[in-house]
This record gives structure tokens, C-alpha cells and sequence, in this order.
């Protein structure tokens, strides 16, 4: 993205929160603007756990992103953490945008509307995926969301191709604080590679799984060996289930779906990496992890 025609005198600094329901393109966004894989995405909702840095330098700014997981009813204490999780960012960030889409329905806004209504900091409303609506459909919905929050900016967006971007980043530019850079400018992500192995490794499976067992997945990397690197990193990680049933399905007749899943995680790993991956998957049973709070902390699904 070219942004030559930005014409500020000082340099400005700061967290940007993108929230919103589950599914509407928070993490496809965030990997856009970095331009790079730091967050995993998929079809269903409420794929992103935990609240993900993504840093943007710009000439005349630098942009400190936080994806967050989709705010929703909660259900399970899984779903509670997540919803805490959001929130917090909410609470640390400079200016928050908020992704909605036409797909979005009345119940899922107002669940979101009422986690900004005591919302004081600058807002700015991006609605995304306009590309799976008629052009003459956008600007009504664009007039609704702005009687809904008549401050906010509306920017229609469509993330995955990456259309009104550069909209989005000046709006977003015009409401940071003036401040220095907080980050090198090498530094994409806070999140480290081990983090982001086990990521990739859960994305791969909400991609060949459905109904409950994405939701039931968790992820924890048991070793991380880089003592041959740069040629090889060994990785042993544990595809936590919460039932046997759920087990035998992420496994596959004669291990086929474990051995997509394996190989399609490799070949993104091997690409973060820059190197050869030994990637070893083990599925095991961990029984209601998701009701259970030992095991949320264990699994990392705290407040980040
Ligand atoms: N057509 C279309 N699809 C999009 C666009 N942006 C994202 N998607 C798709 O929407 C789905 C969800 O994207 P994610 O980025 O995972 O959404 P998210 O908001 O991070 O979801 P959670 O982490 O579950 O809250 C994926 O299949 C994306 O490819 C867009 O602009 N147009
Ligand atoms: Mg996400």
C-alpha cells in the first residue's frame, strides 16, 4: 500500500482494536494491513482465541492493531474468556473500529452495540465484505450504521481483496495520539513463533473439521526444537479434543484427515520459518476442557 499522499506533520502512534461478531473479518483484515500470516482465519466463527498484535509502519505513522476474538453471547467459559478478552482490548485501545458486515444480523449488532455504548474513545465503523453485495445496496447500509453511531466514520471494506484500505488507515490515522514509534520498525507481531505454530496447526483443523470439534480443538506445542536451525525445527504438538468420539474423527480413517492436517500446517510453517519443518501430531482427550477453568489457563485462554 502506497500512503505518499498522507500529509501529516508529526508522527503518530497507537492501539487500534478491531472488533465485532465472530465471523465478519477481523483476522483476514489484520493480515492485509501487516501483510503477513499473523493471525489464523477461516469460514466459521470464532476462530481467533486471543488478542493478537499486528504492527503497520507507515511514514507518518505507526499503527499498533489488536484482532480480537468475535464478541458474542457467551455459552461456555471458553466463550466468556473470549468475550473478556475482546473487552480488554477494547479498554487498552487508542481508537476502535468496529467490522461489521451485510451479513450480520440484528441480534449479533446489538450484542456488539452494547459493549460499545459506554464507548468514549474514537470510533470508526468498517463494513466489510461490501464484494458479496449489489453496489446500489452499499450506501443504504452504509446510512444505517451512521444513524446507529452518527460520530463514527463509515468505510466499506472488503478485507480479503483488500479494497478500501488505504480509506480505512486514514480515518484510522486522523483519530491516533501524536507519539513516537512504540516498535521497531522490523517487529510485525508480539506473537512468537510457537504461539503461532500451534495457531496454524488449530486452523488447519477448523479448516478440515465441523460442527462441534473446531470449537472443541485446542492447540499446545509440547516441544519446540530449534537446535538444528537454520536447516530443520521440530515441532511436537497435541490437538487437545473433548471427547473420544471427536478423537477418532480429527484422526480420520487410517489417520488421513491427522495427515492433511500435518502436512497442510508444515508447508505454512516451513514458509514462517524459512526452513524444514518436522512437525509431529498427537490427538488426545481432554474431557470439557472448555468448562474447565484449569484448563483454560493451561491452554493459555486467559485474559491476554
Ligand atoms: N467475501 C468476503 N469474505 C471475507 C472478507 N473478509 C473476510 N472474509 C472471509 O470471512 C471469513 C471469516 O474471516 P476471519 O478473518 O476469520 O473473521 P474473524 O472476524 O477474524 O472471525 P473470528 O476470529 O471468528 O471472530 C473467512 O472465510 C474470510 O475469508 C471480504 O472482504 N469478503
Ligand atoms: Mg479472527
Amino acid at each position: 500500500m502506497t500512503l505518499d499522499e498522507f500529509t501529516l506533520t508529526e508522527f503518530k502512534c497507537g492501539y487500534v482494536a478491531l472488533c465485532g461478531a465472530p465471523n465478519t473479518g477481523k483476522s483476514t483484515l489484520l493480515n492485509r494491513l501487516v501483510a503477513d500470516k499473523v493471525a489464523i482465519t477461516s469460514p466459521k466463527p470464532q476462530t481467533t482465541r486471543h488478542r493478537l498484535l499486528g504492527v503497520v509502519n507507515l511514514p507518518q505513522a505507526q499503527i499498533l492493531f489488536l484482532d480480537t476474538p468475535g464478541i458474542m453471547d457467551p455459552k461456555t467459559l471458553l466463550n466468556e474468556a473470549l468475550v473478556r478478552t475482546a473487552v480488554s482490548a477494547l479498554n487498552d485501545a487508542d481508537v476502535v473500529v468496529w467490522l461489521t458486515t451485510p451479513q450480520e444480523n440484528a441480534r449479533e449488532r446489538e450484542v456488539i452495540l452494547s459493549h460499545l455504548r459506554f464507548l468514549t474513545k474514537p470510533l470508526i465503523i468498517a463494513l466489510n465484505k461490501i464484494d458479496t453485495i449489489a453496489k446500489p445496496e452499499i450506501l443504504p447500509l452504509m446510512e444505517l450504521f451512521h444513524t446507529l453511531r452518527p460520530e463514527a466514520p463509515v468505510v466499506p471494506l472488503a478485507a480479503l481483496q483488500g479494497d478500501g484500505l488505504p480509506e480505512l488507515v486514514r480515518e484510522i490515522i486522523q483519530r491516533l495520539p501524536v507519539a513516537p514509534p512504540f516498535y521497531p520498525t522490523d517487529h510485525l507481531t508480539d506473537q512468537t513463533e510457537r504461539f503461532l505454530a500451534a495457531e496454524f496447526v488449530r486452523e488447519r483443523v477448523f479448516h478440515h473439521t465441523s460442527q462441534e470439534i473446531p470449537y472443541a480443538a485446542a492447540v499446545q506445542i509440547e516441544e519446540f526444537d530449534e537446535s538444528e536451525r537454520p536447516r530443520l525445527v521440530k515441532i511436537r504438538a497435541v490437538i487437545f479434543v473433548e471427547r473420544d468420539s471427536q478423537k477418532g474423527i480429527v484422526i480420520g480413517k487410517k489417520g488421513e484427515r491427522l495427515k492433511t492436517i500435518g502436512q497442510e500446517a508444515r508447508e505454512e510453517l516451513e514458509k514462517m520459518l524459512d526452513c524444514q519443518v518436522y512437525l509431529e501430531l498427537w490427538v488426545k482427550v481432554w474431557k470439557n476442557w472448555r468448562k474447565d477453568p484449569r484448563a483454560l489457563r493451561e491452554l493459555g485462554y486467559g485474559i491476554s
